[in-house]
Order: structure tokens, then C-alpha cells, then sequence
């Protein structure tokens, strides 16, 4: 499939850690796509926008030269680049919600961790050298940055470097390989990011518009609708219990004098607890729905 100059370009993982929640958070937002995981493109059906699967190390490159106008990438890698380029060509403009990560210094299990001044005359290895040499340069800590594509974690064993920074989650992967993280450099999930290259007026628009469905997609991921009912005395106590809720819909109950209903969407996630703490003051019946889609 050719590149189509009147359709938008969104860069997504082709496989990876980021490719199926990228195009799941798509989906969601009503984004139908048409072919395979494993074409290097997929055109998307009902909106004038195609995907292009690509290494996520790549989709900053892309999105900073306007090849794709749109891309979702983790954080460190988008940081890497704009540090490694000395600008800052791509935007963010919303954080996902997902590929959470952190950037971390680790040593080996058996030894002392005496803070970032330790590091003076040191080698640290990264896959992340510019965010690395940025973060030591703020600590003004003067130490060598070597920069490994991958294995990281084996540096100390190998002789390489007796501090690495690479990526953890879980922590599992440190652990097996005798590692403990000792300071945190950059924290990171995926984010939404588009290109500070002007666009001609109608790619814009079209920005705009999935700029806005993905917007509804995460304003709906921890929003709730909650049903109950209650005697008037209790809907001020119930009102303020409500977890980010914005004026409830409040309703006579019919044939139960001063009692009501009370509809409200709350955007934030509502426990167990909450529940508890609204029957608490006197609310009864009370359901909690999904929602599926909102437009403000
Ligand atoms: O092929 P391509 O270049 O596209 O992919 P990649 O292999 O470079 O990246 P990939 O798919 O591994 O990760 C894509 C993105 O996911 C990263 O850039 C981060 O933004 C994010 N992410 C989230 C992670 C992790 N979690 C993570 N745990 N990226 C890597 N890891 C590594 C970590 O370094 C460790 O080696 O996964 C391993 C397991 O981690 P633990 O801590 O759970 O053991
Ligand atoms: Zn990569």
C-alpha cells in the first residue's frame, strides 16, 4: 500500500511491549483497522487515517519529520530522542495509561549503594545513554556512559560496568541476574504524540477528531456510572462521597415521599469502600455500570 498524502499516518510498536494495547486503545477509541499485525501498514475503514507498524525506537523519527503525523511511543524512548537531537520535535499530547516503566540504576546485590556522588569516575551502561548523561549531568556527577543495545543487565558480570540503567517493571529481570535498583531516573508509560511540523488545514482537522475520540476513551477507562437510592436527608452526605462526580441527577422516587434517585457518572474509580461508606449514610440499592462512550 502506497503512502497516502490525504490520510493521516499513525506510528504504532509493530511487536512489542506497546503494539497491542496501541491498537486496542485505537479500537476503543472507534478506529476500525483493516489488515494484519503483520503488514507493514493497516488502513483504517471508517476514518481517513492508515497505521504504520514500525520499531518503537523508530516512531520518534517518524513523528518529528512529519512522515507520520501521529505516533504512540514509551516515554524514555521519546525522551532518548529528544535529548540525543537537542530539540524537542515531536509533542506529547496525552499520557495512555499503559506500558508503565521505570528507568532505574541498579548495582550488584552485594554491593553499597552510596548515592549518586559514588558514581564519580564510574562506568554506568544503558540502552538510554542521553537520558543517562542528562540525568548524572543535573547530579553533577562526572561518570562514562556506555551504551549496550541490549543484555544491560549483564554489564557488571561481564566486566563492562559495575552500574547499569536499563528499564524495569517487575524487578525479575534484576533479581535473576544478582541486581538490585538503587535510584529511580526516569519514570514512564506510553504516550500519545504528534508532529510540530505545520499540517495542511484538513490533516489538522482530522488530528483534532482523533485527538478527541482518544480523549473519550480515557475519560471513560475509570469512569463509572453509579445508580442509588436515598432519603433526602442523606443526598448532601452522599453527594460528597460520590468519587469525582459531577452534579448528580436527582429524582422523586414514586410512591416513597422524600426519597430519590440518585444517577451520577463519576470519573474515578469507585471501591469497594465507597460503597460501603454510601449504604454507611443511607443509601440503598446501589448499582455501579460501565460506560461506554462519552462525549462531553
Ligand atoms: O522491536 P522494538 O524495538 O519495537 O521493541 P523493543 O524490544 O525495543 O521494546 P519492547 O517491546 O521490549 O518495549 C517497548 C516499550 O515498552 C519500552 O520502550 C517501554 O516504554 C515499555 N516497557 C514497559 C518496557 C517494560 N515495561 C519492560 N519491563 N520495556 C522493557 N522492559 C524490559 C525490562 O528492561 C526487562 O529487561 O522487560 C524486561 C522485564 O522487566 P521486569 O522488570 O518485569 O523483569
Ligand atoms: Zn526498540
Amino acid at each position: 500500500m502506497l503512502v497516502d498524502a490525504e490520510r493521516l499516518h499513525i506510528a504504532v510498536q509493530k511487536s512489542g511491549r506497546l503494539s497491542d494495547l496501541s491498537r486496542k486503545l485505537l479500537a476503543d477509541a472507534g478506529l476500525r483497522i483493516a489488515n494484519g499485525k503483520n503488514a507493514l501498514t493497516a488502513r483504517i475503514e471508517n476514518f481517513p487515517a492508515d497505521l504504520m507498524f514500525v520499531r518503537d525506537d523508530d516512531i520518534p523519527t517518524f513523528v518529528a519529520d512529519g512522515v507520520c503525523e501521529w505516533g504512540i511511543v514509551g516515554e524514555n524512548v521519546l525522551k532518548e530522542f529528544a535529548l540525543d537531537e537537542g530539540e524537542e520535535r515531536c509533542e506529547v499530547v496525552a499520557p495512555l495509561g499503559f506500558g508503565h516503566c521505570t528507568l532505574k540504576l541498579a548495582i550488584p546485590e552485594a554491593g553499597e549503594w552510596r548515592g549518586a556522588d559514588g558514581l564519580h569516575g564510574q562506568r554506568v551502561a544503558t540502552s538510554y545513554p542521553a537520558v543517562v548523561a542528562d540525568w548524572l549531568a543535573r547530579q553533577g556527577v562526572a561518570a562514562e556512559v556506555v551504551k549496550m543495545n541490549g543484555a544491560v543487565e549483564l554489564a557488571p558480570r561481564l566486566g563492562i560496568a559495575p552500574v547499569i540503567c536499563d528499564l524495569v517493571s517487575t524487578g525479575a529481570t534484576l533479581e535473576a541476574n544478582g541486581l538490585k535498583a538503587v535510584e529511580t531516573v526516569l519514570e514512564s508509560e506510553a504516550v500519545l504524540i504528534r508532529t510540530r511540523k505545520p499540517l495542511a488545514p484538513v490533516k489538522a482537522e482530522q488530528g483534532e477528531r482523533l485527538c478527541k475520540r482518544i480523549d473519550g476513551v480515557l475519560g471513560t477507562r475509570d469512569a463509572k456510572y453509579i445508580m442509588l437510592n436515598a432519603p433526602s436527608e442523606a443526598l448532601p452526605a452522599i453527594t460528597r462521597l460520590l468519587p469525582g462526580a459531577e452534579a448528580p441527577t436527582v429524582l422523586p422516587l414514586h410512591g416513597r415521599p422524600g426519597h430519590f434517585a440518585v444517577h451520577a457518572v463519576c470519573r474515578e474509580s469507585v471501591f469497594w469502600e465507597t460503597l460501603q461508606e454510601l449504604k454507611g449514610v443511607g443509601a440503598s440499592a446501589i448499582l455501579v455500570l460501565p460506560i461506554e462512550k462519552m462525549l462531553p
